[in-house]
């Protein structure tokens, strides 16, 4: 399966809407084209989904087997882990050393999960019931039943696309769902090799589908539509909110996995060096373009002068190019979109007296390339100090003490990651309970198991992804009365 054969395949999908271009964001030329699959790619979709569901083509098989043929997705994701890498990294602009290391990664997704498959089960209860029917106390065995929502829609964005598509359908897969699965628009490359994947290893027809197209077309149709049981989102904020008053139609269930701000606190008792070396790859990484980024970061002021110089000095030797050019290191933007959306954020803090201390400016060259950004002389009002950026921008600011770091920490309407950097562990993990964020790392960045559960506090996701959570947020739970 060549890389030419699937922009072919793209290009080929039938759609009712406007031609969508894929730019390459390194040489931002157009790669292939594709038609908005539209509302009538999700109707079509929706159909076989519920038609798989109801006719149990998925759950009516032993779990044993749905485990095996999970293993064997993974098995054969393995086997194409240079298809998958060269795809993103052309669609993203990743390097492909970096998009070569996250699709094991992304395999692994079913592997986990194909162990849930075997273990899905409720819990029984004896109960006592006064006043029952049959004298004093009514003897009633009850118990749970797991069982899987039914059609549900994955819709997901372009900054980890095969990562985000299997932390999606594995677990979805897992619970017995059937699914239409819904890429962002600019990236969805790697989804047409792994839908093949997934027939090729023997899920039956109609239980994973497909759609390419926009969000506000296809992606609308998905949240709006009567007959989809739940939705399971990964995107902007903004958007998140829309996907929640679209669903209400039939009260569909949502999940949400939104943006962040995340805070990063420095002490001057911390390993210095390895802080600085990981709060700076914890927003320099992939440009900034990740969830879990770390924006934000804070000083204690007698190491500040020094964390500030350390982090501009990182910023100042990461080699920025595209997937072919020599020792790159960090991709560009992923598109003309987001490039103007940084670089707003960006003048405007100019305009308002933000300090640079190194980058502020995109690369003279093609490609939506910002060099990594240091910010300091921030008002903590300015709208690049409250909203997320996913650019590689970073503030700093000096704190000096706990209460001051934890007040500046959680002053955003986001809650999705928050670090620490010190050796003093009763206090890390006293600001492990104080920091407002759904995941916290102490002396540590950027780090992920497919075991522990992931997810957003405040306005950064309802829900979460990841471990056994992940699983079941894709089941119901039944409880079953029975009187003895
Ligand atoms: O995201 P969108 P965009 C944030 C980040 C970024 C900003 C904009 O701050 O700068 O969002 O990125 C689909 N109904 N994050 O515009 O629009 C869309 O097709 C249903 C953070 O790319 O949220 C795509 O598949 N679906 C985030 C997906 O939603 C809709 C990662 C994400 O697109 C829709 C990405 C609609 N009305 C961006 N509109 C994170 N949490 O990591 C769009 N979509």
């Amino acid at each position: 399966m060549t890389v030419q054969e699937i922009l072919d395949e793209l290009r080929a999908r039938p759609g009712t809407g406007e031609i969508i271009p894929i730019i390459d964001p390194v040489t931002e030329e157009q790669i292939t084209e594709f038609t908005d699959g539209g509302e009538k790619a999700v109707e079509e979709a929706v159909a076989r989904a519920r038609a798989s569901f109801e006719a149990a083509v998925w759950t009516g098989m032993p779990a044993r087997q749905r485990a095996k043929i999970m293993w064997r997705i993974a098995d054969l994701m393995d086997a194409h882990t240079a298809e998958f890498a060269e795809l993103d990294s052309l669609n993203t602009g990743m390097p492909l050393a970096q998009a070569q290391m996250i699709a094991p990664t992304c395999a692994e997704f079913f592997r986990y999960y194909a162990g849930w498959c075997t273990k899905l089960n409720g819990s029984a209860y004896e109960v006592q019931m006064e006043g029952g029917v049959s004298g004093e106390f009514a003897q009633m065995h009850a118990y749970t039943l797991k069982e899987p929502y039914g059609v549900v829609g994955l819709i997901f964005p372009w900054n980890g696309p095969i990562f985000n598509a299997c932390a999606k359908i594995a677990p979805a897969l897992a619970a017995g769902c059937s699914m239409i699965v819904k890429p962002a628009e600019e990236t969805p490359l790697s989804a047409l090799l792994l839908d093949r994947i997934i027939r090729e290893a023997g899920v039956p027809d109609g239980v994973v589908n497909l759609v390419t197209g926009y969000g506000h077309t296809a992606g609308a149709a998905l949240t709006t539509h009567p007959d989809v049981d739940k939705i399971a989102f990964t995107g902007s904020t903004e958007v998140g909110k829309k996907i929640v008053e679209a669903s209400a139609g039939n009260l569909k269930k949502v999940m949400l996995e939104l943006g962040g701000k995340s805070p990063v606190l420095i002490y001057d008792d911390a390993d210095l060096d390895m802080a600085i070396m990981m709060a700076s790859m914890g927003i320099f990484v992939h440009s900034g373009q990740g969830c879990v980024c770390g924006s934000r970061i804070f000083v204690q002021r007698g190491v500040y002068d020094r964390v500030v110089e350390g982090i501009a000095t990182v910023a100042n030797n990461l080699k920025l190019g595209g997937p072919k050019e020599e020792g790159s290191m960090i991709g560009p933007l992923i598109s003309q979109k987001q490039l103007t959306r940084v670089m707003g954020f960006i003048d405007e803090g100019k305009g308002d007296g933000v300090e640079v201390v190194t980058g502020g400016h995109r690369l003279d060259r093609t490609g939506y390339f910002v060099h990594p950004t240091v910010l300091t002389n921030v008002d903590r009002g300015m709208r690049l100090y409250q909203q997320e950026i996913f650019g590689p921008v970073v503030t700093v600011l000096p704190f000096d003490d706990d209460d001051e770091a934890v007040a500046m920490a959680n002053d955003t309407s986001y809650g999705l990651a928050a670090t620490a950097w010190t050796t003093n562990l009763s206090r890390a993990h006293r600001l492990a309970k104080r920091l407002q964020a759904g995941t916290v790392t102490l002396n540590s960045q950027l780090v992920f198991d497919h075991n522990v559960p992931f997810g957003g506090y405040k306005q950064s996701g309802w829900g979460h992804e990841f471990g056994k959570e992940g699983v079941e947020a894709y089941l119901k739970t039944k409880s079953v009365w029975a009187a003895l």
